[in-house]
């Protein structure tokens, strides 16, 4: 103290010795507040002789500035040590990477057509592909299928204004890929399909199929049975119980239909395969003699087989997914593989 003023030193030392944010406030408003120390001694200089009051009130500044550093120092100190016991918290990593958004993955089927493609490229086949919207020609015309033949009515067609056709099925680019390319022909045809379906749990009004088509001399249904059989095993990752029963489709003959065991309830019955153990994957034949000669092929000379898979059905068997509508609502979470 001098000249009755606190000393620059126990200013400092008493801010210095402040706890905690709280009682450094307490410091400011007693030294620097409306009503604390330094505004007091102001006081006391008015009625000074104008040569001791500049003195003083350079003492009295010099207590004034000792207590604003003083406060300013511990409340550093006190921000740093709160800054670091935050960080031993964990509530702040500043050095840890930025959180990034999460990024998409691949949807099942395009996963599994990948692997589709890869299977049946490895084989010699290609990628053929076609319009979605179709003309009658090329969906049910050249596949045998006159206007007033029953048979149309099977696949619920859908038809725009101008009578075009979003096509029923892939098979319509089986006839693009014979009138364009010449014998041997290996092609597969992966693609969106429509029909004017009563939607349920295997049942969807646009789903996809993958279609294959191999012409050549020579060509039996043991063929087809064989690619359908090592197909299966190939996507599922083990040997199913499969079983062909025949089937009829205008545009191969003979006709059949590869069912596959179900995978959700191993074949006893549910209410995905509806009681019968079994699910309809994959119809198929032997090109017919007519469709071949519909697009300027000798049907004494090549012969041909055909598939039409139902390829959202496959992705259900594959990831457990049980019921198609997962597909395409965007509530497809948690996917397990069978
Ligand atoms: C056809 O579409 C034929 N074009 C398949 C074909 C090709 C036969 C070549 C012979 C030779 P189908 O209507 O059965 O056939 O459909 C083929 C497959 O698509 C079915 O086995 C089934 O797995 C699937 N499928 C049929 N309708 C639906 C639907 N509404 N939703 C989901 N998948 C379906």
């Amino acid at each position: 103290m001098q000249s009755g003023l606190p000393s620059a030193d126990a200013i400092r030392d008493e801010g210095a010795a402040c706890p905690d944010h709280a009682a450094l406030e307490e410091f400011r408003l007693k030294w620097l507040g409306k009503k604390g120390e330094v505004t007091a001694l102001m006081k006391t200089l008015g009625p000074l002789a104008p040569e001791l009051r500049a003195e003083r009130g350079a003492a009295i500044n010099a207590v004034k500035d000792a207590a604003v550093t003083a406060f300013e120092a511990r409340r550093a100190e006190l921000d740093r040590q709160a800054e670091d016991a935050a960080l031993q918290a964990g509530w702040v990593d500043v050095t840890a990477p930025a959180r990034g958004r999460p990024l998409g993955k691949l949807h099942p089927i395009t996963v599994l057509l990948e692997e589709v493609i890869d299977h049946f490229t490895g084989l010699g086949f290609e990628v053929a592909s076609g319009p979605e919207i179709e003309d009658e020609f090329h969906n049910f015309d050249a596949l045998n299928i006159p206007k007033d033949h029953p048979a149309r009515d099977v696949w619920d067609t859908f038809y725009t204004d101008r009578r075009e056709i979003p096509r029923t099925h892939t098979s319509s680019v089986q006839i693009r890929a014979m009138q364009t390319r010449k014998p041997p022909i290996r092609v597969i045809s992966p693609g969106r399909v429509f029909r004017n379906e009563t939607i349920d749990a295997t049942h969807h009004a646009s789903f996809n199929q993958v279609e294959g088509l191999l012409v050549d001399r020579h060509v039996t249904v043991a063929h087809l049975k064989h690619t359908l059989e090592t197909l299966v095993q190939k996507l599922m990752g083990r040997k199913l119980e499969t079983r062909f029963r025949p089937a009829f489709y205008p545009f191969v003959e003979p006709g059949l239909d590869l069912d596959v065991q179900c995978v959700f309830c191993g074949g006893v019955g549910c209410s995905i395969c509806k009681g019968s153990g079994y699910i309809e994957l994959i119809p198929g034949g032997l090109v017919h003699p007519k469709v071949l000669a519909s697009c300027g092929l000798d049907p004494d000379e090549w012969q041909g087989f055909a598939f039409g898979m139902g390829f959202d059905r496959m992705v259900m068997m594959r990831y457990g997914i049980d019921d198609i509508r997962r597909l395409y609502d965007g509530r497809l979470q948690l996917v397990r593989q069978f």
